[in-house]
């Protein structure tokens, strides 16, 4: 396992950089669009001279606020000289980073920070601290307090509040509390922002979440539950592959369930399989073995295939195999 945990001191090298580039993963979740956003307005705060680009996809409409302000880069320009610095925030590896994966090629210096216990540290410069909650949580022990405001505060909360599911997973430690005791003491609407971006469903997802429990079943003598929404059924919904987030982790809270396994169409023959595992199941090793990622509570892997079926009964497999083993032990 890659550990690389100490400080890196990221000012200093923010500091010698004329250009920075941010970026962080396709689809980016809260963390993703936390960290990121946090790091370009710290870098501005710190170092107004510099030239600092953010390349991120479409962050989800609940906390698309995030990016006001900042112009966010969803191509590459090839006219673009290399950038003196490219910090990649919270991809386990490098191919999460999508589009902007050349720019990051042809940077000068590259520093990856990023809390995935997969990451093999691609960059010249690695932190990667798998015990973290979240890559903003890491960002935030980086920080100089002087160069932090509200908005780098706002966004460092949010993108702990999502990857801790509000303080509620077991990454969640007390350093993790210690960090957001300090963040509160910043000018924004905790409660409103864990409400309105966390919480808070459009009536559409509330409906295909509902959809997705009732397509629900239950496997392995009740241990796994599984559920599948097509693209027809989306369509249906008028909802999109950003509005079935948190239909998986309510899915693992069934009674008896340790694992949740929930896919849905993202594209002609491209099904998307999140995981979620209740305390002993490592879906992480579930999801490389079809070679996808994650953590061990919380994984995702893609099928291209026109038979979504045997895609997750092979998943089940994996999962019941790793159930039956733990029961043995037990035993
Ligand atoms: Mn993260």
């Amino acid at each position: 396992m890659t550990d690389y945990t100490d400080l890196i001191h990221l000012d200093q090298y923010i500091r010698q950089a004329g250009s920075i580039a941010v970026g962080g993963h396709e689809h980016p979740d809260g963390d993703c669009a936390g960290s990121t956003t946090g790091l370009v307005r710290y870098i501005n705060n710190m170092c107004p001279q510099t030239q600092i680009d953010l390349y991120l996809e479409k962050i989800p409409d609940a906390y698309a606020f995030l990016g006001d302000g900042i112009e966010i880069r969803d191509h590459i320009d090839e006219e673009r000289a290399p950038y003196d610095l490219f910090i990649c925030l919270d991809c386990g590896v490098i191919e999460r980073l999508g589009f902007a994966q050349p720019v990051f090629n042809k940077a000068l210096k590259t520093i990856c920070i990023d809390h995935h216990i997969s990451n093999p540290g691609f960059a010249d410069i690695n932190r990667i601290c798998p015990h973290a909650s979240s890559t903003s949580e890491m960002l935030a022990e980086e920080m100089d307090a002087q160069y932090v405001d509200t908005d780098v505060a706002r966004s460092l909360f949010l993108g702990i509040v999502h990857d801790t599911g509000v303080f509620q997973y077991p990454c969640t430690s007390p350093g993790t509390h210690r960090i957001v005791a300090d963040l509160l003491k910043y000018d924004f609407n905790a409660p409103e922002l864990i409400t309105k971006t966390f919480y808070e469903k459009t009536m559409q997802q509330q409906k295909i979440a509902a959809q997705a429990m009732l397509n629900a079943r239950l496997a392995a003598g009740g241990a796994v539950i599984t559920s599948m929404i097509t693209a027809a059924e989306m369509q249906q919904y008028d909802v999109l592959p950003e509005h079935l987030d948190g239909i998986v982790a309510q899915m693992r809270d069934t009674k008896g369930v340790e694992c949740a396994l929930f896919m849905y169409e993202r594209g002609k023959d491209e099904w998307k399989v999140s995981l979620r595992s209740r305390s002993y199941v490592d879906v992480r090793q579930i999801a490389q073995a079809f070679g996808g990622g994650g953590h061990r509570k919380a994984a995702g892997v893609t099928f291209n295939t026109d038979k979504p079926e045997d895609a997750m009964s092979q998943v089940v497999s994996l999962i019941s195999e790793q159930i039956d083993r733990q029961e043995k032990s037990f035993a």
